[in-house]
Formats: C-alpha cells, sequence, structure tokens
C-alpha cells in the first residue's frame, strides 16, 4: 500500500476549512493508503503555548481524529514529541537547507511579518522539522491543503539533495491537494483563506460551534453584490458558500444553483445553517466523548507512538551512517 502521512497542530478547536482541507481527505486515504497522522505538538510551540492548554489542545486533537474516523489500528496515529527523531532529523536537515529557501517560505513571511529580528528560530525553521515529519516514515504522499504545498516541496527538495550528497536513504514525498475544497475562504473575507488565527470568530465555523452560533455567522457571511445565487470568478463569497454547502451535501454546486435560481440570499443562507448544524450535532457528540475518555486517549497516542518509534529509529540510525557520525 502507498504510505501516506499528515498531521494537524494541536488547537482548541477545528474550522471546516481543517475538516474539508485536511482532516476528511486524511480519513477517506485510509482506506487505500498506509497512513501516519500526528498531532505535531512542537511545531504548535513555535508561537508561545500555555502549558496547560497545549495539554488540553493535544487530546482534543486526537479525540477529533478519531471522531472523524481515524482507526488507530490500522493508522498510525501519536503525538510528535513523543518520538525524538523528529528533532533529530530536523537537526541534520537544518545543516543542508539554506537561509534562502526559507526565507522564501510564504507561511513564515506571513507569520514573520512585523516581526522583525525578534521572531523565533523555531518558527524560522519549521518548514524543516515538517520535512524531517514527512522523511523519516518513507512517506510517498503527503495529503495537505494548498497553503502547505510549498512546504513539501521543500521536503521533496530536501529529501533530493540529501540523497545526492549522502546517497539514496529517502524517499521523495508527492504533496496531494484536494481538488474541491482545497481552499475554504473567510465567512468575513472570501479573498482569504479561513483561518484559526483570524482575528475575528466569524471568519469561520468550528467543529464545536453551537447551533446558534452557525446561524448567526452564516447570516453574516459577506455575500457578493447582485442578488443571484452563484459562484463563479467573479462571485468569490457565493463561490466559497456554495463550495461549503456542496461538500457537506455531496452534491455539485450546479445542482445547487438550480435549486436555487428565484431564491433569496438569506434562503440559501437559513438553509446552510441548517445543513451545517445537521452536520455538526453527531459529530460534536463522537468528539465529546472522546475527550471525556483521556486515559483512552493516552493509550491510543502511546500504542501509536511506539509503531512510529520503531519506524522513525531504523531511519535515524541509517543518517547516522550516512553523515558519517556513527563510529
Ligand atoms: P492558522 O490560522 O494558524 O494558519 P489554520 O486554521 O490555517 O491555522 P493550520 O493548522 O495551518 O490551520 O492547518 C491545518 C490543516 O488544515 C493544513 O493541512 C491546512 O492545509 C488545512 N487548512 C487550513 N486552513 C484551510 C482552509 N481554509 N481551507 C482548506 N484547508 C485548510
Ligand atoms: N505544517 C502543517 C502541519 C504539519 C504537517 C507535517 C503536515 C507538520 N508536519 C507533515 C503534513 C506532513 C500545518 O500547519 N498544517
Amino acid at each position: 500500500m502507498i504510505k501516506a502521512l499528515t498531521a494537524l497542530q494541536p488547537t482548541n478547536f477545528f474550522h471546516i476549512g481543517n475538516w474539508f482541507g485536511a482532516i476528511e481527505p486524511a480519513v477517506a486515504l485510509q482506506r487505500d493508503h498506509k497512513l501516519s497522522m500526528f498531532i505535531v505538538d512542537y511545531h504548535a510551540i513555535t508561537v508561545p503555548q500555555k502549558p496547560e492548554e497545549l495539554r488540553k489542545n493535544i487530546l482534543f486533537a486526537a479525540a477529533t481524529y478519531l471522531a472523524a474516523g481515524i482507526d488507530p489500528k490500522t493508522t498510525t496515529l501519536f503525538q510528535q514529541s513523543a518520538v525524538s527523531e523528529h528533532t533529530e532529523l530536523a537537526w541534520v536537515l537544518n545543516c543542508i537547507a539554506k537561509v534562502g529557501e526559507l526565507e522564501r517560505m510564504t507561511q513564515f513571511k506571513d507569520k514573520a511579518k512585523g516581526k522583525g529580528e525578534s521572531v523565533s528560530m523555531g518558527l524560522f525553521g519549521y518548514p524543516v522539522l515538517m520535512a524531517a515529519d514527512i522523511l523519516l516514515y518513507d512517506t510517498e504522499v503527503v495529503p495537505v491543503g494548498e497553503d502547505q504545498k510549498q512546504h513539501v516541496e521543500l521536503a521533496r527538495d530536501l529529501a533530493i539533495r540529501f540523497n545526492r550528497d549522502f546517497g539514496e536513504t529517502f524517499v521523495v514525498p508527492v504533496p496531494k491537494i484536494r481538488e474541491v475544497g482545497a481552499r475554504i475562504m473567510g465567512l468575513d473575507d472570501p479573498m482569504k483563506k479561513m483561518s484559526k488565527s483570524a482575528p475575528s470568530a466569524k471568519n469561520y465555523i468550528s467543529l464545536m460551534d453551537d447551533a446558534d452560533t452557525v446561524v448567526k455567522k452564516i447570516k453574516g457571511a459577506v455575500t457578493d453584490s447582485g442578488s443571484e445565487i452563484r459562484g463563479g470568478n467573479d462571485r468569490p463569497a457565493f463561490s466559497n458558500l456554495l463550495a461549503i454547502y456542496s461538500l457537506i451535501t455531496h452534491r455539485s454546486v450546479e445542482a445547487i444553483e438550480t435549486e436555487y435560481i428565484g431564491k433569496q440570499y438569506s434562503d440559501f443562507k437559513g438553509d446552510l445553517a441548517e445543513v451545517l448544524n445537521l452536520w455538526l450535532a453527531p459529530l460534536q457528540a463522537k468528539i465529546k466523548t472522546f475527550v471525556e475518555h483521556e486515559n483512552d486517549l493516552k493509550a491510543i497516542l502511546n500504542e501509536g507512538a511506539q509503531r512510529a518509534r520503531e519506524q522513525a529509529q531504523r531511519r535515524m540510525k541509517q543518517v547516522r551512517e550516512r553523515i558519517g557520525v556513527a563510529l
């Protein structure tokens, strides 16, 4: 089976962009891929974190994955920090990565904006740790949203460079970007991607939003001018709302547009909020059940880490030999 790997940052919530861009595609991959999936707690600390919140968020992320349908028997589900080979390989890769290529990373440029020289080394090296995550496990495909493509390309470049300099060691991974819904846009600004760190909560629908909040956020979502419920390049707001509707109901955008010919924006928004809430309710119940069983969650993560560690240790031993530090 093809080896796939993906990861999510631990946060206190996930939004529907994370769901359609990362979580759902990963769950679907389990059918015909050997999947590794982990919670990148060491990536999370590239920005300040409160320790007690971080601990809770790691467990919440695990609960969300499991509720989404990740099967820990077939998928290796674990915490990044539990497998120290990730940071060890990141160091080795730091020594072949170039400052210039890291400076070109658009996520770094966005996150470092306005911070000047006070930006952390961790944030700068973030893509190198991500490359280590990927290369440790002979990963063939990396399912991510569009925004992470550049990071996967860096992992490819580093694999190729290492193989060239030290001999064939790493599999060169390929990013797998989902076509529809690869980029869910902000409800308050359809020109920018939906984002956890948006200044306003009106930007996103959290998987944990209650029904009233969903109704309010959808009602308040920015729309395009005119009166037709139709997407297209000139209609970013409706393209986004229709994409969300389509992803949830598994109906084509064209079919939905046809259904709403002659109807009001308010009809469409009311229905969209309703389908969202019907979809969210059972998912939220499942997440809550997993969160309430903390010891089970920890046991699943430990078991996953044990399996991951075996693979990572083998690969890291080879890396030490190749670079000449193994005596
Ligand atoms: P931040 O606000 O810090 O950028 P985020 O909400 O964008 O956070 P990430 O933790 O960066 O979330 O991304 C987690 C995963 O979700 C990644 O695979 C990413 O590509 C995907 N993702 C994030 N936002 C979206 C989006 N708006 N549409 C589709 N996929 C997304
Ligand atoms: N940078 C990614 C998370 C991430 C990841 C990875 C994704 C860290 N390591 C390895 C895929 C493979 C993000 O913020 N979404």
